[in-house]
């Protein structure tokens, strides 16, 4: 396998490359290195190759329905064509033409959220989605007033880079530990976060405390707006939870006796959504499986 190939998916594997749609696209430059420098092979043999490279890039992060839908996109496209040479030109193309497909849906989503907010709402957010915070930085420029809490995001402070891309574009942000979300969500109106995977039911998988940040938003009744691209649904009858490195928590060799458990993402109940914010606009949780699967058909 290609080093660089290698090198990112270290990268995705340890969080430097984080955020679902940065994952999704860095997954699919490292399918396209590998795919485009392997040389020496039959049509089966690269196939095979490829197919055997997805595999070992989808398992970097296993939540992570944007990627594997990207890859298995482009693995589908390459049966369809018949020489080696093709295949290469076809990922070029693909990889490019994602990338431009991601900016466009960025924007859109942005546009789309924006709407959403008005003067003087208090909104809340939690861990870092490029998505979230595109919403929240159009608002910003769009003039309106609004100020933002923001949960740290605990065990790997994703919080932290998200008050940092919203203090740069002037925002009023607040950061705050992560059970503080009960003591302010009595002034919160409005919750925007980002989304790793939408299952069949319309139920959200995203960054773990969301769940308690949902949960709280409807006690509460503030708005609970997930940001989410329709590329982020995932057919798995049971999407599987990323279980993280004990030692984000704690070292187990100072608490002998005590079992330590790391889930990273939160599954949320369809029920605590008011409505997906999209590039196609706003969708309603329980539709969110069909218009996704009209949208690549
Ligand atoms: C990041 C996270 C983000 C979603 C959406 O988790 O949960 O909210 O991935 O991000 P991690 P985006 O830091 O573990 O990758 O909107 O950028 O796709």
């Amino acid at each position: 396998m290609h080093k660089d190939v290698k090198q990112i998916c270290k990268d995705i594997k340890e969080l430097n490359i984080q955020g679902a749609r940065n994952i999704a696209l860095f997954g699919l430059k490292a399918f396209v290195i590998e795919g485009t420098t392997t040389n020496k092979m039959t049509r089966g043999t690269y196939l095979t190759h490829l197919k055997k490279t997805s595999d070992f890039i989808k398992v970097q992060r296993t939540t992570e329905p944007m990627l594997i839908n990207l890859l298995d996109q482009a693995l589908l496209h390459l049966h369809d064509l018949i020489t080696i040479k093709e295949m290469k030109q076809y990922l070029i193309r693909f990889n490019k033409q994602t990338k431009i497909n991601f900016q466009n849906n960025i924007k859109k989503m942005a546009q789309v959220g924006a709407k959403l907010i008005k003067n003087g709402d208090t909104i809340l957010t939690i861990c870092h989605s490029s998505s979230a915070v595109a919403v929240l930085i159009e608002a910003k420029k769009q003039g309106k007033k609004f100020k933002v809490y923001a949960c740290e995001t605990r065990p790997r402070w994703q919080g932290h880079l998200t008050v940092k891309d919203l203090a740069k574009h002037k925002i009023d942000v607040t950061l705050m530990v992560d059970s503080a979300t009960g003591t302010f969500m009595p002034n919160v109106n409005k919750v925007f976060v980002g989304g790793d995977a939408v299952n069949y039911k319309g139920d959200l998988v995203n960054k773990i405390g969301t769940k308690m940040v949902a949960f709280m938003a409807k006690h509460e009744k503030a708005k609970f707006y997930p940001c989410v691209e329709l590329l982020k649904l995932d057919s798995r009858k049971k999407i599987p939870i990323e279980e993280r490195n004990q030692l984000e928590v704690a070292n187990p060799k100072r608490f002998k006796g005590v079992k330590i458990v790391n889930p990273a993402f939160d599954l949320i109940p369809h029920e605590y959504i008011t409505k997906y914010v999209t590039e196609i606009g706003l969708v309603i949780p329980t539709k969110f499986h069909s218009v996704s699967i009209r949208q690549f058909k």
